[in-house]
């Protein structure tokens, strides 16, 4: 994937994950895992870090329902994302809180009746989907 590297002082960097390779240059190629190893760079101090403010996309790729065990169900998902990458899930049932989740995520012991499921994708800068993809089903 290309990054849109603009090497510069950022003095808000929240955290290693979106650090940059040590040598990364304007218009290089990189790949999460440079990302991650560039943690421990000599100018670690100076905040080299991924100019990346656009939000990671969610596909819900399946939804099973199986029949045993009863009032469960089985969501597949995945994200793509144009800077760093979607590294991140994070699923809502119904009016419950978003909580992190992986791909296939189970739910178990669900009520009949109609139901809602969310996922929202979260990038390696911390950009979060800010449309989450969503499905519905009965039971
Ligand atoms: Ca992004
Ligand atoms: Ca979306």
């Amino acid at each position: 994937m290309k990054l849109g590297w603009h090497p510069s002082i950022d003095s808000t960097d929240a955290g290693a994950a979106d650090r940059v390779n040590c040598g990364a240059q304007a218009g290089d190629t990189a790949t999460v895992d440079d990302v991650d190893q560039a943690v421990g760079c000599p100018d670690e101090g100076a905040g080299l870090t991924v100019l990346d403010t656009t939000p990671p996309e969610t596909t819900i790729d399946g939804l099973t329902i199986p029949k045993t065990p009863k009032g469960s169900v089985t969501l597949s998902f995945s994200g793509s994302d144009s800077g760093a990458g979607a590294v991140a899930f994070e699923c809502k049932l119904d009016g419950g809180a978003f909580a992190p989740c992986g791909s296939p995520h189970t739910y178990t012991k669900l009520k009949r009746g109609d139901h809602t499921v969310q996922v929202r994708a979260k990038d390696a800068a911390g950009n979060v989907d800010p449309t989450p993809a969503m499905r519905a089903f009965t039971m």
